[in-house]
Order: C-alpha cells, then sequence, then structure tokens
C-alpha cells in the first residue's frame, strides 16, 4: 500500500451553501490525509455528465446533474495511505439517513440527493485517477511534506 494514494472529493453544492466546507476540510486534515489541490469551482453540464457518466442510465439522473451543477462546489484532491478507502469510510452511507453518525453524511447529511460529499469509489479501480484527471491539470496538484507526516505514518 503506499502511502501517496490520491482521490478526489468534493464538497457538493449543499455543503458550500450550509458553510460546511471548513469542517469537511478539517475532518480530512486531522484524520492526517494531505491536501493535494483545490479548486472552488462552478461544475457545467458537459463537466457533471462526464463525472456521473456511470449512472447515465439510471432514474435519478438528471436530478444527479442539476443537483451538482445547481451552486459552486470545492473539488479536492486528498493524499494520504490507503486515501481512496479512508474518505468512504469517513463519508459514509450514500443515503445521509442511513449513514452512522461520527460520519460526514451520518452528522450533516439530509437525505439521498443532498449528501455533502463525494468522493471516489473504492471499489471500482481507476475511479480516483480518472476523476483527478478530469478535474485537474497536473501542475494544479502539489507535492510536498506535511510536517507532522513522520507521525502520522
Ligand atoms: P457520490 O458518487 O456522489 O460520492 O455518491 P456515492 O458513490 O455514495 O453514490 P453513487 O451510487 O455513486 O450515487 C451518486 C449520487 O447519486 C445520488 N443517488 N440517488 N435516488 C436514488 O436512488 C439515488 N441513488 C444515488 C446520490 O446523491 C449519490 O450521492
Ligand atoms: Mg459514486
Amino acid at each position: 500500500m503506499s502511502n501517496d494514494e490520491r482521490t478526489f472529493v468534493m464538497a457538493k453544492p449543499d455543503a458550500v451553501q450550509r458553510g460546511l466546507v471548513g469542517t469537511i476540510i478539517s475532518r480530512l486534515e486531522e484524520r492526517g490525509l494531505k491536501l493535494a489541490g483545490a479548486k472552488f469551482m462552478q461544475i457545467d453540464e458537459e463537466l457533471a455528465n462526464q463525472h456521473y457518466a456511470e449512472h447515465q442510465d439510471k432514474p435519478f439522473f438528471d436530478e444527479l446533474v442539476a443537483f451538482i451543477t445547481s451552486g459552486p462546489v470545492m473539488a479536492m484532491v486528498w493524499e494520504g495511505a490507503d486515501a481512496t478507502r479512508q474518505v468512504r469510510q469517513m463519508m459514509g452511507a450514500t443515503d445521509p439517513k442511513e449513514a452512522q453518525p461520527g460520519t460526514i453524511r451520518g452528522d450533516f447529511g439530509l437525505d439521498l440527493g443532498q449528501n455533502i460529499i463525494h468522493g471516489s469509489d473504492h471499489e471500482d479501480p481507476g475511479a480516483n485517477e480518472r476523476e483527478i484527471d478530469l478535474f485537474f491539470d497536473e501542475e494544479e496538484l502539489v507535492d510536498y511534506e506535511r510536517s507532522d507526516e513522520p507521525w502520522v505514518y
């Protein structure tokens, strides 16, 4: 397992509107994950279609695209050992009503649509790299050492 696995994370429009971006960043930082890139941005329909392409035939697809394009998001890349799976665990179940307390969705999510955070699927090999490539150019990602690294890993 590499210590520098990267994963794509997004604070969704509801997180931005409700002032939860800082909380999400804090949780991931405090867990020992390292921020490698961040972009506050508005997703257009084309990018939304690409990002959620795996769901294009699902009945909720139009709703999903409408939501993710409804306001700005904070797109991020986080790095660390097993980062993709770690983030998914910290996010909790897709439906906040099923998510455990202590997880980001369990603590802040409202419903299946407004579920605060996206993280790359750890059960879909390559999803993290694919999503990072979709949202970030290589030069937008920063390679550096955090001073607590010897303690965290
Ligand atoms: P995400 O991709 O946003 O991180 O969420 P996820 O992996 O936990 O869930 P996924 O299966 O990829 O679904 C993507 C988003 O679609 C919405 N959804 N609606 N109405 C429905 O049955 C339904 N199922 C999923 C959710 O907002 C979910 O985050
Ligand atoms: Mg997903």
